[in-house]
């Protein structure tokens, strides 16, 4: 089978499918290739905050109605340390807030609408391979169904995630830039109530702590642990102990309890390919740079590379002015490096490592005593989580 599309996206992730909506928003032909099926990517669990940029565009852009509905509007957070909490006011701040509203909730919703206007999402497309992205026809290649398949583009967007094919197939031109932390997440969902109306990040002795949740009946809590840690000598029980411990407070609050409904361990590290940009080959999202979850950034910034992305190509088949095209990684990087400098400041300040000099702990407590009590210092953080604008090209 060999078909021929305008954007060839491998990946259906949220990079992926807000790049295929934007496009056909431009009257922009594309075919997303996903090696998973439609259920994991709709079931997978991952981000919950969303910046108010992300949120502007997905409602602007007309797939934003069932998240304005259900999505949770948060104007804080709180930093928890010393047993003690401590509120950064978003609202007051910078007069925005985030909203929390689940990562596999915005992909039901891009698929839904892309599949409603007709673009073909190609699922569980199995060994993808990439190719004559240096020429002006490059190719996807894959076997569905036990079917060869090839689909010839004008581009290819690489929306791949951190271990897909399209950024190791061009890496010869890319330069890596990767730091890699010795500690990990544990994460768990749980059918409990929040027991804050607000996300609580939490500095404690014993490892950092942070109290999310999804909706009025469910909550996400993440626990620092070491990057090899065994889920198996984790049971239920030690779990909701060590949050108890880490997330206590001097006015002996508790959290709220409930049968846990899935738990996973996150790894975490920063990464930087540059430029994300080869031939006729584009690299969005994660596939082009992670950052640790601390800030709560990763979708975040797929959705703002592939705003940017959008844009250029619609420049192109709209005068054939390829200026945009030419300075997509230039104009990415530059918003994606202010993230990653936020993203590891968040991490480095609020995890303890193990073996840590007492030095080190010290000056974690000044950051956090500085953050909570200058103005100055808490609107920096507020402007940065809440989100920094999104990239234009400025030619
Ligand atoms: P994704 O979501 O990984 O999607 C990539 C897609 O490509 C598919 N794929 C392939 N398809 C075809 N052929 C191949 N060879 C393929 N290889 C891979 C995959 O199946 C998948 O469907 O990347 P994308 O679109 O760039 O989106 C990035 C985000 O998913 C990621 O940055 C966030 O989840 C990060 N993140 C958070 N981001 C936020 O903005 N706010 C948060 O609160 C937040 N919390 C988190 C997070 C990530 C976490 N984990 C589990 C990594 C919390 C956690 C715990
Ligand atoms: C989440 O709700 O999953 C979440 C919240 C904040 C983060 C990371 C993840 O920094």
């Amino acid at each position: 089978m060999r078909r021929r599309t305008q954007v060839g996206i491998v990946g259906a992730g949220p990079a992926g499918l807000v790049l295929s909506h934007l496009l056909h928003r431009e009257g922009i032909d594309s075919v997303v290739i996903e090696a998973r099926s439609r259920q994991h990517c709709e079931q997978r669990v991952r981000a919950g905050v969303l910046e108010q940029g992300t949120v502007d565009l997905l409602t602007e852009t007309g797939v934003g109605e069932r998240m304005k509905r259900e999505g949770l509007i948060h104007d804080g957070v709180e930093i928890r340390f010393r047993e003690q909490g401590h509120r950064i006011d978003f609202k007051a701040l910078t007069g925005h807030g985030i909203t929390i509203y689940a990562q596999q909730e915005v992909v039901k919703d891009l698929i839904a609408a892309r599949l409603g206007a007709g673009t073909e999402i190609v699922f569980e497309a199995e060994d993808a391979t990439v190719r004559d992205f240096d020429s002006t026809k490059p190719k996807i290649r894959f076997q569905n169904r036990g079917e060869a398949s090839e689909i010839v583009c004008d581009f290819i967007a690489g929306c791949d995630g951190f271990h897909g094919v399209c950024r190791p197939s061009i890496e010869n031109a890319l330069t890596i830039y990767e730091r890699v932390f010795p500690f990990a997440w544990l994460g768990i969902l749980a059918a409990a109530r929040p027991s804050s109306e607000e996300l609580i990040y939490c500095y404690h002795n014993r490892g950092f702590a942070l109290h999310s949740m999804r909706t009025p009946e469910i909550t996400r809590l993440y626990l620092q642990c070491a990057p090899d840690e065994d889920l198996a000598e984790w049971p239920d029980a030690r779990i909701w102990e060590e949050l108890q411990r880490r997330l206590a407070t001097r006015d002996g609050r508790k959290l709220t309890e409930g049968p846990i409904l899935q738990k996973g361990i996150t790894g975490m590290r920063s990464f930087v390919a540059e430029p994300m940009q080869y031939g006729r080959m584009y690299l969005a999202g994660d596939a082009a740079h992670i950052v640790p979850p601390t800030g709560a950034k990763g979708l975040n910034l797929a959705v703002a590379d592939v705003r940017v992305l959008a844009a250029a190509m619609g420049e192109f088949y709209a005068s054939g002015n390829v200026g945009p095209l030419e300075h997509y990684s230039e104009t990415c990087l530059r918003r994606v490096w202010l993230v990653q400098r936020f993203s590891l400041w968040m991490t480095s300040v609020l995890h303890r490592i193990h073996g840590d000099d007492r030095f080190e702990e010290r000056r974690q407590l000044a950051e956090l005593e500085y953050l909570t009590s200058s103005h100055a210092a808490a609107r920096s953080f507020a402007e940065n989580y809440v989100g920094l604008p999104m990239a234009t090209y400025n030619s």
